[in-house]
Formats: structure tokens, sequence, C-alpha cells
């Protein structure tokens, strides 16, 4: 059974957008024709409170994209975004919604980020995510969405490592910065994901 995975595809990450994802918009017409091609549609969604310490805003002297650290992990200060509730914080508007079945939010914990769709940062506490795809009988997953340097690629190194075969649709993706990007693609290539376009499946 295979499974289709959404991340974070949200208005604050496209253009126009508080953490904007070049080209984001870009692959919402590719992601919805994908849709169509699934049994089994799961999205993710970046949703913080506004305290949340990933946000240069909440830290004294701390410019955007700055580094500090949450819980001993390095962390980049974002701009504020996908705060709960806000318009930001929605799925896109041209993204297809009715063959999703659910939708696991993350980055509610205000003491640590977390872009995978599975575990914060700190692997603290699970979204349950992986559950709910074996329980469905999930054992191939392909990854599409924002950004890919981020929670795409966080989110892949987590379903390798739940024991999904992973599979990357590469221009179902965009990076907020392209070298993040090459080192991510590697380092997924050589913990066994698989790397793929959308016309091998369309
Ligand atoms: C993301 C940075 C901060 C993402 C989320 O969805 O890739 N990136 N929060
Ligand atoms: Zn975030």
């Amino acid at each position: 059974m295979k499974a289709l995975l959404l991340i974070d595809i949200q208005n604050d990450f496209l253009p126009g957008g508080s953490l904007a994802v070049p080209e984001g918009d870009q692959i919402i017409p590719v992601v919805n024709q994908l849709q169509q091609r699934f049994d089994l549609v799961v999205a993710t969604q970046d949703w913080h409170p506004a305290n949340h310490k990933s946000f240069a805003s909440n830290h004294q002297g701390k410019k955007p994209f700055e580094m500090t650290e949450l819980l001993g992990l390095p962390q980049v200060l974002w701009p504020n975004h996908c705060l709960q509730g806000t318009p930001g914080a929605a799925l896109a508007p041209a993204l297809a919604t009715n063959k999703m079945e659910a939708i696991f939010r993350k980055g509610t914990n205000p003491e640590i980020d977390s872009y995978s769709g599975f575990y914060d940062n700190g692997r603290l506490k699970s979204t349950g995510l992986a559950d709910y795809l074996r329980g469905k009988g999930v054992t191939q997953l392909y990854l599409v969405g924002l950004a890919a340097d981020y929670c795409v690629y966080y989110s892949a190194k987590d379903a390798l490592s739940e024991g999904f075969e992973t599979y990357l649709i590469e221009d179902a993706t965009r990076p907020i910065s392209p070298e993040g990007y090459d080192a991510a693609r590697a380092d997924l290539l050589a913990r066994g994901a698989k790397i793929i376009r959308s016309s091998e499946l369309l």
C-alpha cells in the first residue's frame, strides 16, 4: 500500500508569505495531479503558537536566519510564520483537499521546533503519523511539499527510520536554499531514499 504525504503546503511558504519558498506555488498543480494517483493522501501543517521559540521575534537582539540553540540543538531563527489560526497557516487555497484523509499538525510546543511530520527535532514527542500510516497498511511513502531542505528533508529521514520505502518526488518540492537541498538530497540518497520525478507516476 502506498501513500502520498503532503508537507506544509501553506500560504506562509508560498511567494508573498512570511517565509516564502522560491517557486513554492509551482508545485501545487503537480501535487494536485499526483493526488489523483493515490488511494491515501495525508498532509502536515506547521502550526505554531505566537510564543514559539523558533521565531526570531521571541529572542531579544536576534534577527531572522540567525542561529541559536533550543534544548541543546542548533536552531535557525525564522520570521514569524504559520501562526495557529491565521491565513498564513492555512493550506494553500489552490491545493485540492478532497483526497486528504488526515492532517497532522506540528510545531505546537513553543520550546522546540518540529520540521518532520513524525517527530519534533528532539524526538521528544511523536505526532502519531507513523502509527497512523502503519495502521492503514502503508509500506511505501511518497513525499512532496515545502520546504525541500527543511520539513520535507526531515520528514523523509524519519520515514526511512520508521521503515517506510521512501520516495521524494523532486519536481513537487522546492527548497529555501539550493545548497541546502543539494546536501539534503545527497544525504537522503545515502540513507536509501529514492528520488523520482512526477512523470514516473503520472
Ligand atoms: C519549515 C522552517 C520553519 C518547513 C517550517 O515547512 O520547511 N521550515 N518551519
Ligand atoms: Zn515552522
